[in-house]
């Protein structure tokens, strides 16, 4: 049987975090590497999805090319998945040519088959700026659930997908004004002719993880509908038909397509250009998609049906396993905020593998699950350091002191065997979750396997046993040559680099299939050395602060320092009034000083006040508004001014201090 394993598209428009890979990148890295191990025939597929409307703004913002931004963060992606070992087939990118071409055939066989029509919508449209405002171009509250920061297209808050115009009190995201409602053509995919067709695809999928598939029934159950999928944008996917000038496909339409358009390039790469078909086009092919759940209804409702669609006959999604958000310190990763994790930051400062180990340790396969600092270091010192690389060190240290760093099989007593079968129970489970993509259970059911050793090792108490019975000895050292070799294998997707380097140090050949594991030779240590090392307390305190130093407060407003105390006394010589405003004119030549002549009740006064600016004359005339009486007469523009009148400041405008009620001459205290 064949697989094509792929993992969603990152878009190419940030770096990586630790929230993408804990979601759709190692889970399926893991999963492709036990069906390698398995000796299936299987591709692992990516790419970044290099349209949609947040890379044109950053271009815009930036003032370069989309191009140069999606190369820089294609480039800044790969590397990040270098750096812990996520190994693609091919890693591609939709903003090339063959994605072009193949996402240009999927709309025009839609649309000869009827599946896509035209319609004339209404779309948000600025005035200021000129131009229609497709999906993230505008900011609003959502239709759905209120939540406020809504994109034109989705809210991330609740997940749903709207009607654009549905948005509530939207705003342009380029210059903040409020947009009109203007009319343009778009054109739109009929999903409900797929309903039947879908349903009865659903039908087939029980063994879906529960939240995808009620997902799904759910958005059956309330009927589908049409949906958008051109854009008013010039960065995309042009629209191949001669009335869509200056249109492009709706990047949620394009972006699936790279599945199979990185496919065909990964053939054409490797000399074998019709390859890719054995893979697309054969319907015994397993085609598994690991997403983030924000991803499902693309996955499991569009994408399918764009290739049931098709005049050719390609594969459907086996399965979408989708996994749940990964929080940091107990508060959603934001990019904005930089409230994250980047991953090309993080193995600058550790081993790559203890971030592959921490996030399948800690995955949020049923529900979100928490990335925390302190719970990192005590997953590597408390497991992988003191149970797996404890039972391995003391292993190989007894053996090299004793037998010169010899380990041979040898026939085991009862309670040998009682330990191997425990673990050999371990080992069917663990193949069986891996099938099933349960990473968190089977670095639990792993570290069991090691403690069970190194329970089995304080018991059997080779360093007493030594001085009576060697054969005892040889019998310890050989179990435990056993299940180390069992665990470099089942531990191998996880942590491939370290299990390697286990085998390497047991003098065996490297690993490439699960049978692997069974040890039936003599073993030579070579080159020992600690497995793991420790993190130290100063590292994460370290990282707190840096993550704490780079995150932005939401909307930081800024205010003016306060001013040194004063005594009672200071404050009691301030003579505070009310005054009326009697008249009011600009002072000629200035565009922020009026002149007033107000009324103390027992005398006027003139002054001149900063106002201009936010005051009309006309709308000064009556007022009554708060004065410093007694300060210094001081000459502003040939005018004396006799006192000051109150105003707060904020943000450049001035707001008048009017009381609510009170008389000309009344004290203010
Ligand atoms: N780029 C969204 C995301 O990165 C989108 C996935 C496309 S998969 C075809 O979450
Ligand atoms: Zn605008």
């Amino acid at each position: 049987m064949k697989y094509i394993v792929t993992s969603a598209l990152p878009y190419a428009n940030g770096k990586l975090h630790v929230g993408h890979v804990a979601g759709a990148y190692l889970p399926a890295d893991i999963f492709v590497r036990y069906l390698r191990l398995m000796g299936e025939d299987v591709i692992y597929i990516c790419g970044t999805d290099e349209h949609g409307t947040p890379i044109s703004i950053s271009a815009d913002k930036e003032g370069v090319s989309p191009k140069e931004v999606v190369q820089r963060y294609h480039d800044s992606i790969k590397a990040a998945f270098d750096g812990i070992g996520i190994e693609f087939d091919n890693f591609s990118g939709t903003a090339r040519n063959e994605h072009h071409i193949l996402a240009q055939q999927f709309f025009t066989d839609l649309y000869q088959n009827q599946h896509i029509k035209a319609k004339s919508t209404l779309q948000f449209y600025c005035e200021h700026d000129k131009r229609y405002l497709p999906d993230r171009y505008v900011e609003g509250t959502c239709p759905k659930c209120g939540a406020t920061g809504a994109r034109g297209d989705q809210c991330d808050k609740c997940g749903q997908i709207y009607d654009t115009t549905t948005l509530v009190d939207p705003l342009c995201k380029i210059c903040g004004n409020t947009p009109i409602i203007r009319e343009t053509k778009h054109w739109f995919i009929h999903l409900d002719r797929f309903t039947d067709q879908l349903k009865e695809w659903i039908s087939h999928k029980s063994y879906w993880k529960e939240n995808v598939r009620n997902f799904m029934l759910n958005l059956l159950e309330q009927g589908l509908i049409e949906r958008s999928i051109t854009r008013d944008l010039s960065w995309g996917v042009p629209v191949p038909l001669p009335e869509a000038e200056g249109k492009v496909l709706y990047v949620w339409f394009d972006a699936p397509i790279g599945y199979i358009s990185s496919t065909v390039e990964w053939a054409k790469q490797i000399g074998k250009p019709e390859l890719w078909k054995e893979y697309w086009m054969d319907p015994q092919t397993q085609l598994i998609h690991f997403i983030g759940k924000d991803n499902i209804i693309f996955h499991a409702l569009i994408w399918p049906a764009m290739l049931m669609g098709q005049n050719t006959r390609y594969v459907l999604p086996h399965d979408i396993p989708a996994n749940e958000f990964m929080n940091l310190e107990g508060d959603k990763i934001s990019t904005s905020r930089n409230w994250a994790i980047w991953v090309d930051e993080f193995v600058h400062d550790f081993d790559g593998e203890y971030l592959r180990y921490y996030l399948a340790a800690n995955a949020p396969e049923k529900q979100d699950a928490d990335f925390s600092f302190k719970d990192f270091q005590q997953r590597i010192n408390g497991e992988l350091n003191n149970v797996l690389g404890n039972l391995a060190n003391r292993v190989f240290a007894f053996a090299g002191k004793q037998f010169d760093g010899e380990i041979k099989p040898v026939a085991l007593d009862e309670m040998s065997q009682s330990y191997w079968s425990e673990a050999q129970a371990l080992l069917i489970d663990i193949k069986a979750s891996y099938q099933d993509y349960q990473v968190k259970r089977n670095t639990r059911s792993i570290m069991d396997i090691a403690r069970l050793g190194n329970r089995y090792f304080d018991e059997r108490k080779p360093w007493m046993a030594i001085k009576t019975d060697p054969e005892h000895v040889k019998q310890t050292l050989w179990l435990c040559a056993k299940l180390l070799s069992e665990i470099s294998v089942a531990l191998y997707p996880i942590l491939p680099k370290h299990m390697q380097r286990l085998r390497g140090m047991m003098g065996l050949k490297p690993i490439s299939r699960w049978d692997d594991g069974i040890l039936e030779q003599n073993l030579r240590l070579v080159d020992v050395s600690p497995l793991f090392r420790k993190i130290e307390d100063s590292e994460i305190e370290v990282q707190l602060n840096k993550l704490h130093a780079m995150a932005k407060a939401p909307e930081a407003k800024s205010y003016d320092p306060l001013k040194a105390q004063i005594s009672y006394d200071d404050f009691s010589k301030l003579d505070l009034r009310l005054v009326r405003i009697l008249e009011a004119k600009a002072v000629p030549k200035t565009d922020k000083l009026m002149q007033l002549k107000v009324d103390l009740g027992f005398e006027t006064r003139d002054l001149v006040a900063g106002i201009a600016q936010s005051y009309k004359a006309s709308e000064l005339v009556g007022k009554t508004v708060t004065m410093l009486v007694n300060l210094e007469p001081r000459k502003i523009r040939g005018i004396v001014s006799n006192g000051m009148i109150l105003a707060a400041h904020s943000e450049g405008r001035i707001s008048l201090v009017c009381p609510e009620g009170g008389e000309p001459g009344s004290t203010v205290q």
